[in-house]
């Protein structure tokens, strides 16, 4: 049975957003990220989570070929000018947050580095961790015929952190970003760590651009799937949001939700606009859960699982 509560509640948002449009500028995209921090403060919440790439449009919808304007879409520094009321309010509220965003590194000679990155900002504005996306979709080329191209592959290097794991807000938390959830290995790196609490942001068209064929309803069906299994699976706290709506001409999925580690969907959001959903969240109610029936100690048979780690792709035996 699921723990009682304790004093480990956690009472988190997850700040849905609707359609950021290309001409939207970051000082408008952080008035409305601190409108949702607000409401969901009111709410009783003292985590927020927002959207993967909350700053911006999702720009790996289109080829983008002049330098300065791809870079424009990234941030150098965080926080920086624009960013930074966002993180006096959190610490004026007392309510941290989660944030999606495309970073841009340079190095000491000048190279630039793109990635599609997450940060933990705790309850006084301080930046606790951060991740960048593992699992990128998409193409690098663009894919003719397509009714919207996904260049996530074009943008941004594959993540070089890890999957890692914090303390913060009180909790052991791990991040993700969008593509990542729907990957078994992202939870179980998170789970075999600890994690008490999964953040993640998404952007997830409708329709699959490279597989139009598929039903619309099972897009929805999938995103919330891979996260309850990823939830339950590793006794962990899951706060999903998504930037949804018809972005620059493409519908993407809502369906924002708050999981709790029995995999079952607590707090949902019904719109495709900015809107926040609230849940308390025990910390410790997934113990049950790591000491039972997914004690990884006593469970499980890592001596069978290598081709998880030596093989990427599908391969069957000879003579299979
Ligand atoms: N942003 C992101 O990772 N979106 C993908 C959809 C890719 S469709 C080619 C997702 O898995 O939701």
């Amino acid at each position: 049975m699921p723990s009682a509560p304790s004093s480990r509640v956690l009472t988190v948002a997850v700040a849905q957003m609707g359609p950021i449009a290309r001409s939207e500028t970051r000082t408008q995209a952080v008035e409305r990220l601190i409108s949702l921090m607000e409401e969901s403060h009111g709410l009783g919440a003292k985590f927020v989570v927002f959207p993967e790439l909350a700053l911006t449009t999702f720009f790996p919808r289109w080829v983008i070929d002049d330098e300065e304007e791809l870079d424009s879409y990234f941030e150098t520094s965080m926080p920086n000018n624009e960013t930074q009321p966002l993180f006096e309010r959190a610490r004026e509220l007392g309510c941290g947050f989660h944030l999606g965003y495309a970073e841009l590194v340079r190095d000491d000679a000048g190279k630039k580095t793109y990635f599609n990155t997450a940060i933990l900002v705790d309850d006084t504005g301080a930046i606790t961790g951060k991740y960048r996306k593992i699992h990128l979709p998409g193409t690098a080329k663009t894919v003719a015929g397509a009714p919207h191209q996904h260049l996530e592959k074009r943008y941004f290097e594959v993540g070089d952190l890890g999957f890692p794991v914090f303390q913060s807000q009180g909790g052991v938390m791990g991040m993700c970003i969008c593509n990542d959830r729907r990957w078994p290995e992202t939870w179980r790196m998170l789970g075999l760590q600890g994690a008490e609490l999964v953040a993640l942001g998404y952007n997830t068209p409708h329709v699959n651009p490279f597989a139009t064929a598929e039903p619309v309803f099972l897009g929805m069906f999938h995103n919330h799937l891979s996260m309850q299994a990823g939830a339950y699976q590793n006794g962990t706290w899951v706060v999903a949001s998504a930037k949804a709506g018809v972005e620059e001409g493409v519908h993407h999925m809502g369906g924002s939700c708050i999981i709790a580690p029995t995999g079952e969907i607590v707090a949902l959001c019904h719109t495709e606009g900015d809107e926040v959903a609230v849940a308390q969240c025990d910390l410790s109610m997934g113990d049950y859960i790591k000491q039972n029936i997914f004690n990884f100690e006593a469970h499980r048979r890592i001596e069978h699982y290598g081709l998880i780690t030596s093989q990427t792709g599908m391969k069957r035996p000879d003579g299979v």
